[in-house]
């Protein structure tokens, strides 16, 4: 098996500590920062998303995964910056105010940066003023919310209102998820885009920034 099959494989299966000295040993074999993060890291963490949208594993085994794109990561990105490869775009994601559940918004950030976004993350409990200054700090392509309550819903409404105020809204495109959040939902309030879980949300911000 060719060594970047071999992080792909091994990434899928949670081995951080194979992955990371693979992913050392295909950049002292010659191969570049971006063969090794499309071809290795990435092509593992898309297997991992599928698997996850087809219920075919769960929350955990997409914790073990994460932890080893991370580590992974950790030896390429000196690599990725003085090869200058550049990510597929930025994207700013926090759980909205009054809302405190981040274990879907941390998945969420984790497919993201497997499928090579830089995600500038929040935390939670983010308000609009945070997200504004926030967005015109980090020039974000894309503002990315999440939301566990009914109570906080309306929460992202306001977000996208205050956006809008801003001057903001045509400069950024928004995602939104979360378990009460629907495609209707998202419609209604004129967010861009919005994604039933974690992998999905890579698909959706993947379709935003390629129109
Ligand atoms: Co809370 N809680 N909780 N809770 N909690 C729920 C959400 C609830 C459904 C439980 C219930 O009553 N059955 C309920 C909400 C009811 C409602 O509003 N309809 C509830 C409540 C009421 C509360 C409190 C108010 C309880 C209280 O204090 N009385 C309180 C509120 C605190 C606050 O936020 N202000 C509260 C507190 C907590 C804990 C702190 C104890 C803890 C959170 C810990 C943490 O996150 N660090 C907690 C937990 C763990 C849950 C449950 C049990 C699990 C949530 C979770 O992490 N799921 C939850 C019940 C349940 O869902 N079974 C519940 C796993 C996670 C992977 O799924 O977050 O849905 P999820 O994320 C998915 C998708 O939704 C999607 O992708 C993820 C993965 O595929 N997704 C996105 C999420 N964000 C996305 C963003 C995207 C795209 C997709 O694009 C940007």
């Amino acid at each position: 098996m060719s060594i970047l099959n071999q992080i792909a494989v091994d990434l899928q299966e949670g081995k951080a500590d194979s992955v990371k000295d693979n992913v050392k040993k295909a950049l002292s074999n010659g191969f570049t920062a971006d063969e090794v993060l499309h071809k290795g890291l990435m092509r593992g963490m898309k297997v991992i998303g599928t698997k996850f949208k087809n219920d075919e594993i769960f929350v955990p085994e997409v914790l073990v995964g994460a932890r080893a794109m991370k580590s992974g990561m950790e030896v390429l990105k000196p690599a990725l910056i003085e090869d200058q490869v550049e990510s597929e775009g930025k994207v700013l994601l926090g759980t909205v105010k009054g809302d405190l559940h981040d274990i879907g918004k941390n998945l969420v950030s984790m497919m993201l940066e497997g499928g090579g976004y830089e995600v500038v993350d929040l935390g939670v409990d983010v308000g609009a003023d945070e997200f504004v200054k926030k967005l015109r700090e980090t020039k974000a392509d894309i503002l990315a919310m999440s939301a566990l309550l009914t109570t906080t819903l309306s929460e992202m409404q306001n977000v996208i209102e205050i956006l809008a105020e801003e001057g903001l809204k045509n400069k950024v495109k928004v995602v939104i998820g979360g378990a009460p959040v629907s495609k209707e939902y998202a419609e209604e309030i004129g967010a861009d885009g919005y994604a039933p879980d974690a992998a999905s949300a890579v698909d959706a911000v993947d379709e935003l920034l390629t129109k």
